[in-house]
């Protein structure tokens, strides 16, 4: 499915070619605009995210150590003193929501502007083999109460309203794949009591209430050991032999309870969970594990998210890769197909490689910016990261501080938005590799919440770039010299320009030749002031040519020079949409330049209503257009802006389960197209995804369509080499459910 180059333009306009501007051009940003659920906005590009594990940062109230009810062996308290030791990192240290808010003025210093927490909700509350809490919430429990160590409802509205006027964006960790391990007699999940009406009932606070008085706050829903509903799949471990698609989505990741996300009961439980959440007033969601999820309901739940009241909020997922990886197709396109983007797993494994063990060359990972830029349908929307809680600390893997810093300043610079694992800032190294050592109580860090070190100083200026010139939040990417260990690449919106010049070498100078360049003649400082060596860079005009005079890299050195041309407010651009994909009615967000005045959004040819507009963000409805792909552009007078790529569905969005049986050879995949934009409109290459098979010869897969439609559709088959075989017959029809969270299985037809 690949629907990408033809609407992203942005054409290099000729420059104007005057006085340098090396001074910035702030756009304060609008931190109490609130949307009707209570949000500051959706990440973008603009933003710089900072990933706590919230029991791990800073613990602010002593009274939630040891939670009531709740067994002290959870807890890490070794001395007695109520307060986590940071030895045992299996167990719960202390961190809380009151301890992050605490800790506002440090971000704000640091120049984050949003930050991505772990899961709020309530999780197992007992030692998994008598050794492992749950203190990182991916054992769920009760979607609908606090996880008690971090605080009350009370506490997480406290902790979101004091980021919100403090201008910081918030994320939270949420996992719809599964809730704790079925081995082990867990495997269950809480609700708490309803009222008559079958709604859940809370106190004044949020906080669940014993509604019927038996004294109990929450009753069992499911069990994965007595599954009378079809809650969970059966299918238990997956084994690292099964490599296929069936096994990663439908097999248990670790042993955790897999959720039978093609059960109806289960979509509609998990989306009323996710906009639980969201009518708290939070930014946006990571959801957990993507990769081992059916991307029909995570589709379906990213748009049953954003058309609840509020509108879109921010969605990245975690779809784990390595390099190469055999999911890299699946993986790419991941973001046009449901709406969530990616953490950027490729920018991970290369950087690691190129600034970490040095296994690749500065080449390659210049290289990876432009294929990725190239295969990412929106690149500047995915999360780019060095580490997170899933892998090693980044700084286990290069002690050395000068590739280290090199690194921070690239991620900060690069496409995508950077997101920070806490502590980077710190140097925190837990001298041990695997992901598990990574987690620790940064309280308990020597030096913690130093806000000396040159790795924040690094990402305090770095981040207050990205703020104020669109060219690092919205820009291409272009490499303009490489080398084994240097990089000099050019972010460019416009007439608006970055060039960031990187040596990773530490002890090992070189000397850049010098370089064509886009930029006016003059001289430009580095936007780092020398933190990281850089010294000013000259471009002079050379025969009718700008060059960026020959210059000279130290170890370790990284220049950034900035130039931030006045857009002006004549000509609209375009530089971010969020959402990319939605239903007509549905609130859409423009941000770029220009954008103020009588500026009018158009979806194709159809005119949209915009419901507000600033120079840099517009707010809009999608209008009523046909399902599939829409070019979004601005016009103002005689001025139409670069288009932008959006996904218009056909309506609330269900699953119908596709069987069908058909012997194949080796190299054959079955895949279904049919009339509806949902299944590619009879376009071969935007039909389904390939269907699994793990009771060959039938096959199946879940497609998210719009709910009550009718619809006519046929298989195909797709050999390796891309051959397409329709089956015969006449066009076979179907009508989807029209509950709106329904999900519904064709018959097992045989192949025509
Ligand atoms: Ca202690
Ligand atoms: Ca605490
Ligand atoms: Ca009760
Ligand atoms: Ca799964």
């Amino acid at each position: 499915m690949n629907f990408k180059k033809a609407n992203k333009i942005f054409a290099m306009w000729a420059l104007s070619i005057s006085i340098v501007c090396s001074g910035l051009i702030f756009y304060p940003q609008n931190s109490d605009a609130l949307t009707d659920s209570g949000a500051l906005g959706p990440v973008t590009p603009k933003d710089t995210i900072y990933q706590i594990i919230t029991d791990r940062f800073f613990d602010n109230d002593t009274t939630n150590n040891i939670p009531i009810g709740t067994s002290p062996s959870l807890f890490n308290d070794a001395n007695g003193d109520g307060k986590g030791d940071g030895t045992d990192l299996n167990k719960y240290q202390g961190g809380d929501w009151k301890g992050i808010q605490a800790k506002i003025p440090y971000l704000k210093n640091m120049g984050i502007t949003a930050v991505w927490i772990s899961v709020p909700y309530e999780n197992r509350e007992d030692l998994v083999s008598g050794m492992y809490s749950a203190y990182h919430g991916y054992h769920a429990r009760n979607y609908f109460a606090t996880n008690p160590h971090f605080g009350q409802m009370q506490d997480f509205i406290a902790l979101k309203n004091a980021l919100h006027s403090n201008g910081l964006k918030l994320v939270i960790d949420f996992v719809s794949n599964h809730s704790g391990p079925s081995t082990d007699g867990d495997g269950v999940l809480y609700e708490p009591d309803k009222d008559a009406n079958g709604n859940y009932t809370f106190d004044a606070n949020g906080n669940p209430t014993d509604y019927n008085g038996d004294g109990k706050k929450e009753n069992l829903m499911v069990d994965i050991n007595n599954d009378i509903t079809g809650f969970f799949h059966h299918e238990g471990n997956r084994p690292d032999s099964d490599t296929s698609k069936f096994g990663f989505r439908h097999k248990e990741l670790a042993s955790l309870a897999d959720f039978s996300q093609e059960n109806g009961t289960v979509v509609a439980y998990l989306e009323k969970a996710a906009e639980f959440w969201k009518s708290k007033g939070i930014d946006g969601f990571r959801h957990d594990a993507t990769l081992h999820m059916n991307p029909a309901f995570v589709k379906g739940l990213k748009d049953a998210v954003d058309s609840s009241t509020g509108g879109p909020v921010t969605h990245f997922g975690e779809f784990f890769i390595g390099r190469p990886d055999a999911k890299y197709d699946e993986y790419k396109t991941y973001a046009d197909r449901t709406g969530v983007n990616n953490l950027d797993f490729e920018y991970y494994n290369t950087n690691k490689q190129a600034f970490g063990d040095f296994s690749q060359t500065m080449q390659n990972f210049g290289n990876m910016l432009i294929s990725t830029s190239n295969d990412y349908t929106y690149e500047n929307q995915t999360v780019t990261f060095i580490d997170n809680h899933d892998v090693s600390r980044f700084r286990y893997t290069q002690p050395n501080d000068k590739p280290y810093h090199s690194s921070l300043a690239t991620l900060m610079t690069a496409r995508g938005i950077p997101n920070i694992y806490y502590g980077t800032e710190q140097y925190l190294n837990p001298g041990n590799s695997g992901s598990d050592a990574g987690r620790m109580f940064m309280q308990t860090a020597s030096p913690a919440f130093s806000e000396t070190t040159t790795a924040f100083q690094v990402i305090k200026k770095l981040a207050t770039l990205r703020q104020s010139n669109e060219a690092l939040a919205y820009g291409t990417t272009e490499i303009m010299y490489s080398t084994s260990d240097v990089l000099v690449f050019k972010r460019q919106f416009y007439d608006k320009q970055v060039i960031v010049a990187v040596n990773r070498q530490p002890n090992v100078s070189a000397t850049v030749p010098a370089l064509n360049t886009t930029l006016p003649v003059g001289t430009y400082v580095d936007s780092l002031t020398g933190l990281l060596y850089g010294e000013t860079g000259n471009v002079t005009n050379v025969s009718g040519q700008n060059k960026i005079s020959s210059f000279s890299l130290s170890g370790g050195e990284v220049n950034v020079w900035s130039y931030n041309a006045t857009l002006g407010t004549t000509i609209p651009r375009i530089g971010d949409v969020v959402s990319t994909m939605g239903r007509p009615g549905n609130k859409v967000y423009i941000y770029g330049t220009g954008l103020s005045g009588s500026a009018t959004v158009k979806f194709g040819s159809t005119t949209a209503t915009v419901t507000s507009a600033t120079d840099t963000m517009i707010e809009a409805t999608v209008p009523n257009v046909a399902a599939g792909l829409q070019d979004i552009t601005v016009t103002k007078g005689a001025n139409i802006s670069n288009s932008f790529a959006y996904s218009v569905l056909g309506g609330n969005q269900v699953q119908v389960i596709f069987h069908v049986k058909k012997a194949t050879t080796a190299g054959q995949n079955i895949y279904v197209s049919g009339s509806i934009a949902e299944l590619g409109s009879w376009d071969t290459l935007k039909s389904s995804e390939s269907f699994m098979n793990p009771n060959y010869p039938e096959w199946f897969i879940p497609v998210s369509v719009p709910a009550g439609s009718t619809f006519q559709f046929k298989f195909l088959i797709k050999d390796a080499a891309g051959n397409v075989t329709w089956e015969g017959g006449s066009n076979r029809s179907f009508t989807a459910p029209s509950t709106v969270t329904g999900s519904t299985d064709t018959p097992v037809y045989t192949w025509q």
